[in-house]
């Protein structure tokens, strides 16, 4: 690599001049144990590397010395109003000037020297360049429980959910080139920045990489919350997938709720028992619940791409072909059927000269019909509104 070094005096506290290749971003509330040394350590593994770079320190109003520290180190310091991981890194970001940018704790837990390996990747071609902390684990750096529930769990269902193929998505030493960061969108102040980064990068088709690295223990006190960051991610996957989050489950109870109603309607034996009115109420229940979590699901999927540019292609290729008017014919249909069943209903009940009414099994059928048709008109009308911002209307 053609780059040449530049050392700062550590009293210079403002942007260097010309073409930056890293600028190493650190986010760092109440350090100030490790600050110094983290910054030292970053800076010289610039120099060491012969990288032209700086060293950014995002901080929140940290009640200790860790800015004035910082900027003794040789860090220039960026004061980010909100709070969070994640602020820190967007402010940290809108203050980087380098091609690229390596982000890392600072608290000593990961190794500043990697800088080389991770800028190799980058100028490879990668746009992001994750750590993978977890088969170089020192002892004491990760408690048992973060090793082997919280962070496998994790990324297992971050994967299972987006298929980002990152084993360690929760590692805070990655790397990502500057110029990616406006296809990744990101927004999130909270420490689910780590798999917001990891996910947006993987919807955005870019180039993600991922090497082993070393994990040490860490100085001064953790800023993790396990179940309030845990619980953070865990939301954050959730409500970044209405796939996972509504459809599976939804198209799940339909498909109960049909097969349960189905098999009593049809007389169908199941082990030879008598499986009416009680197993009829819970596959109509299963039913109308199903109908209304897809609905939901649908709305948010065209929320997510009016309003969020996340574009789910088969939803896309959906909208394209369905308009209002497909669902408020398919939903007048069921709720016609269901019109007609309750009228065989009366006529029978008519036909007894209006003596006990005992229909239950089509009176159970005919509101579940009805009820999912008007579901389905008025839910192809929400679908309509999302849209009309950007007059997609369909
Ligand atoms: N500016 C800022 N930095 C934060 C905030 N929360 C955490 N940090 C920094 O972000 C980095 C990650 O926080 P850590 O407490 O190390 O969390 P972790 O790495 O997930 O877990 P441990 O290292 O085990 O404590 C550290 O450098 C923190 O100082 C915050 O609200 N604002
Ligand atoms: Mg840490």
């Amino acid at each position: 690599m053609s780059t040449t070094i530049t050392p700062r005096p550590a009293d210079d506290a403002g942007p260097p001049v010309g073409d930056l290749v890293v600028s190493v971003v650190i986010p760092c509330l109440n350090e100030e144990e490790n600050i110094v040394a983290v910054v030292t350590q970053a800076r010289e593994a610039l120099v060491d590397a012969r990288i032209r770079g700086e060293v950014i320190v995002a901080d929140n109003n940290s009640e200790d010395r860790s800015a004035e520290l910082a900027t003794q180190a040789g860090a220039r310091v960026v004061h980010v109003p909100r709070r969070g991981y994640g602020s820190a890194y967007l402010g940290g970001f809108e203050a980087a000037q380098g091609r690229y940018i390596v982000m890392g704790d600072a608290d000593l837990t990961y190794d500043f020297h990697e800088i080389p390996n991770f800028v190799r990747e980058l100028d490879d071609g990668a746009d992001l360049v994750m750590g993978n902390r977890m088969n170089n684990i020192q002892p004491g750096a990760m408690p048992w429980l973060h090793r082997y529930v919280g962070n496998p769990l994790l990324s297992g269902f971050l994967n299972a959910l987006f298929r980002t193929g990152v084993r360690d998505a929760h590692c805070g030493m990655r790397a990502v080139r500057r110029s990616a960061l406006p296809a990744m969108d990101l927004r999130t102040p909270g420490m689910e920045f780590a798999s917001e980064m990891v996910i947006r990068a993987s919807k955005a088709n870019l180039d993600i990489r991922e090497f082993d690295i070393q994990y040490h223990p860490r100085g001064g006190e953790s800023k993790l919350s396990t179940w309030r960051d845990g619980w953070r991610h865990l939301r954050f996957l959730l409500v970044h997938s209405p796939t996972h989050l509504f459809l599976v489950p939804g198209l799940l109870l339909l498909a109960l709720g049909v097969a349960i109603m189905g098999t009593v309607l049809l007389g169908i034996d199941v082990f030879g028992r008598d499986w009416s009115i009680h197993s009829l109420i819970a596959g109509s229940l299963a039913t109308i619940v199903g109908v209304q979590v897809i609905s939901l699901g649908l709305c948010a999927h065209a929320y997510g791409m009016y309003f969020m540019s996340d574009v789910d292609p088969w939803f896309d290729r959906m909208r394209a072909r369905y308009r209002l008017e497909h669902g408020l014919a398919i939903g007048g249909a069921l709720t016609f059927v269901g019109l007609i069943v309750a009228g065989v209903i009366v006529v029978r009940w008519a036909a007894d000269d209006f003596g006990a009414l005992a229909q239950t099994d089509l009176a159970i059928a005919a509101v579940t019909l009805m009820v999912i048709g008007l579901q389905i008109v008025f839910s192809s009308f929400l679908l309509s509104i999302i849209g009309l911002r950007r007059g997609q209307t369909r």
